[in-house]
């Protein structure tokens, strides 16, 4: 990791902490982990010369198959890197993409995650393209191809993408439909969000009686799932959606549209989030949340804040204390405390629910017809 940010004293050992996390996930072992501060990346190869060195050193000493940056890596650092270090490099969006493969499984998770992949792959290529063309030899590298074949797997990558960009139109208009028959039976969506790991799924199990796969490995829902619930007299439809994770890039948002359209067009969000992390952590995280679901276009009114897993803090007392550091970020939104594998606390939770839903049904679904029928155009 290449620090710049003179105002963070221990943020940045949170964030390299959880690429070891995500790393471990991904099937790797780490056995070096190193940070360098400077007042900015390097151009060429995003640490500076000296720090290279030592990187080249660790690996060649140590067998090393893989480095991992924290920072997103331009094509051109990508590029030299590799040729440095003769091993394989990944940033931290590289990283996600494989933890995504391996959990995913259906056809609309291929399908986004292959988009992602050309949209960094693209310009790496086109860097290749044009360093083939300026000295117009052959570099030895991990990934060396013929001069044509530079030119031409650009081509390619472009013909490739705007194949799944259509595939993924077509996709997002089938789902458009489903969502507009969901509205108009009259029953309210509700989409359970969070970090990773927050108990999205457990809490949706919970209330369903539904087995979906839980566990510790980031980003095992990847598509969502929809369940519709009566509770007591209260009908819903229930939503399982894809983890967040610090400092997504932009990119991987937009490839991920056909998941995210779920939380958009959530009539309530449900923040959900492990209340039993250490105070810094937790902060980080619900800022994660929050400002995703800003990029989203979701408003506050919607939101509403669960915090989970309280069977892991020693009494409900030590919440409060946790829960008001956080007073900055979730100030407004309504709150309440639940232990999803204890099936505690969900009356106060669908009370909340209740309550928020009697105010807020019509907006959204007015925000989906206008959206149903820009689509229902494009159709025509
Ligand atoms: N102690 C405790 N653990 C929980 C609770 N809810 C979820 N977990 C655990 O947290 C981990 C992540 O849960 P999961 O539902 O897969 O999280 P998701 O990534 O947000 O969908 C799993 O190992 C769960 O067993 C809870 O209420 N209490
Ligand atoms: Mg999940």
């Amino acid at each position: 990791m290449v620090k710049t940010n003179p105002h963070d004293h221990h943020l940045y050992r949170v964030r390299i902490m959880e690429l070891k996390e995500l790393s471990q996930a991904a099937g790797y072992r780490a056995v070096g982990l190193t940070i360098q501060v400077n007042k900015k990346e390097n151009v060429a190869f995003v640490v500076g010369r000296g720090k290279l060195e030592e990187i080249r050193q660790h690996v060649a000493e140590n067998d090393v198959d893989a480095v991992i940056f924290y920072n997103v890596l331009t094509s051109k650092q990508k590029y030299n890197l590799e040729r440095t270090l003769n091993v394989e490099v990944l940033d931290r969006y590289d990283l996600t993409l494989k933890i995504f493969d391996i959990s995913s499984s259906d056809k609309a998770s291929k399908i986004q995650i292959r988009l992602a992949r050309l949209l960094k792959e693209i310009p790496y290529q086109k860097l290749l393209a044009s360093i083939r063309f300026k000295t117009g030899r052959e570099h030895p590298g991990p990934r060396s191809l013929g001069e044509y074949a530079y030119h031409e797997t650009v081509a390619n990558l472009l013909k490739r993408k705007s194949i799944l960009e259509r595939e993924i139109g077509k996709m997002q208009r089938d789902k458009f439909i489903q969502l507009e028959r969901r509205r108009k039976t009259g029953i309210p969506t509700v989409c359970i969000t969070g970090y990773y790991n927050a108990g999205k799924t457990s809490l949706f199990n919970a209330l369903t009686n539904l087995r979906k796969p839980v566990g510790p490995r980031p980003f095992t829902t990847l598509t969502s799932k929809y369940y519709l619930l009566p509770y007591e007299n209260l009908r819903i439809f229930l939503v399982d959606t894809i983890g967040f994770v610090m400092d997504l890039d932009p990119r991987l948002i937009e490839s991920f549209s056909l998941t995210l359209d779920d939380i958009k067009f959530s009539d309530i969000v449900i923040i959900t989030v492990d209340i039993s992390d250490p105070p810094e952590l937790m902060f980080l995280k619900v800022k994660t949340c929050l400002d995703c679901l800003n990029a989203l276009g979701i408003e506050r009114r919607r939101m509403m804040v669960v915090f989970n897993k309280c069977d892991l803090i020693e009494n409900f007392g030590d919440a409060e204390p946790r829960i008001r550091k956080l007073y900055p970020l979730i100030h407004g939104l309504d709150y309440c405390m639940i232990s999803a594998e204890k099936r505690k606390g969900f009356e106060e939770l669908f009370k909340i629910l209740a309550n928020k839903i009697s105010f807020l049904h019509e907006r959204v679904g007015e925000q989906l017809q206008a959206c149903f029928q820009k689509n229902s155009q494009m159709l025509l």
